[in-house]
């Protein structure tokens, strides 16, 4: 590979080096902590601190170098980052340096944090986690939309953010593969029929191409584009939205769909591994999180404007929609989820298939009319497969 522009990928030497100025103390250790999909993640220490290096790699970490990728992502994220943090102060790490040319970050280690997809694994509850992503969504979403921002300035925003790159990989590995015979889609042996089903569904096709056109056309407010459980990260009383990589100028309800989506496929994983406590947990979160996200809405808008109840409702019915695709292609495409991969049989058959069957009653049973009909749907036994 030539490298170009003084870009060169770190190693856990050189990371030290490029570390030091933005670390107290010296560099002692570096490790690689990442297990994204996307880039390399290290994190360097001294005696007496540590700092996180992200870097991007021309390619996708997970595909190899045989699916090339420009670095722009970086500057994607570094860009969301300070945008998102002014309006959420306190929800986002702290970015202590960013170097364009080696498409690297270097940001505040969230030292005693563990991802919430990891601490609901493991049936660790947060409270208070699923309000503060719930204030965090409203705050993007309204925050850098034409309703609340002036216009001139809101265009000077949105020129700074292209439908992206990464865009094109969620549009192919949501809205395309998981509907399509695609290389990249993966699934279990048992889950062919059902695989199989899904491309043969007229009805499901079209709403998946319908929703890609959403996803696709709608250029409503800066999202993070990610926002699954494993794009938070929690320790008791702190919360932060991490690797803002995905963001750009999408629809409303796409966030809150694949945050509703991922914590649909925790609740199935405790449910049917007779975990009835944590299901109550998730359920909770799910509510709390819709809640704190109207709470919020309101709380920055005026909720006797005449159209804010239609904005909640098309808010709404976007959101279950988008769940129920997240919900479908983490079974049957290629970047699946923890919660369910790690389960034994039939758990994790019955699992899976709930998780097809929750995506299609979100995405065929009509437009949803209230937080609780969604995550009904998402969740409930009595949905057709
Ligand atoms: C190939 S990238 C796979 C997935 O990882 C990211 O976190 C996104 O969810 C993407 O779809
Ligand atoms: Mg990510």
């Amino acid at each position: 590979v030539a490298w170009v522009n003084d870009y060169r990928p770190l190693t856990l030497d050189s990371v030290l080096e490029f570390a030091a100025p933005h670390l107290h103390g010296d560099p002692l250790r570096a490790e690689e902590i990442g297990d994204g999909n996307l880039n390399v993640v290290y994190r360097v220490a001294s005696d007496r601190a540590s700092v996180i290096v992200k870097q991007a790699l021309p390619y996708l970490r997970v595909a190899g170098e045989s699916w090339p990728l420009t670095r722009h992502r970086a500057r994607i994220e570094n860009d969301a980052l300070d945008i998102h943090r002014k309006l959420v102060p306190g929800l986002l790490p702290e970015t202590l340096h960013f170097d364009e040319a080696m498409s690297a970050l270097v940001l505040e280690d969230l030292v005693d944090h563990v991802t919430w997809r990891e601490a609901m694994i493991a049936g660790q509850d947060h409270p208070g986690v699923a309000e503060e992503v719930g204030r965090y969504s409203a705050a993007v979403i309204l925050g850098t939309s034409d309703v609340l921002l002036p216009s001139r300035q809101r265009k000077a925003l949105r020129r700074g953010f292209v439908y992206s790159e990464l865009c094109l990989v969620t549009e192919d590995l949501i809205f395309t593969a998981p509907y399509t015979d695609t290389e990249s889609n993966r699934y279990d042996e048992e889950l062919t029929d059902l695989a199989e089903g899904l491309r043969r569904d007229r009805a499901l096709r079209s709403a998946a191409a319908e929703m890609r056109f959403t996803f696709k056309s709608r250029d409503e407010a800066l999202i993070h584009g990610d926002l699954h459980s494993g794009s938070v990260m929690v320790r008791p009383g702190d919360t932060k939205v991490i690797d803002l990589e995905f963001a750009f100028f999408g629809p409303f309800g796409f966030d809150p769909g694949v945050l509703l989506g991922n914590l649909a496929l925790s609740r199935l994983a405790h449910e049917e591994t007779g975990n009835d406590a944590f299901v109550r947990v998730v359920d909770e979160y799910a509510a709390a999180y819709w809640n704190a996200l109207t709470d919020e809405t309101r709380r920055l808008w005026d909720p006797r404007e005449p159209w804010y109840a239609r904005f909640l409702a098309q808010f709404l019915r976007d959101a279950g929609r988008f769940a129920g695709m997240e919900m479908i292609r983490r079974v049957v495409g290629l970047a699946h989820v923890k919660d369910l991969d790690i389960l034994e049989q039939p758990a994790r058959f019955a699992a899976q298939s709930r998780a097809i069957s929750g995506g299609r009653a979100l995405l065929l049973g009509g437009p949803v009319n209230s937080f609780d009909d969604l995550w009904h749907r998402a969740v409930g036994e009595d949905n057709f497969a």
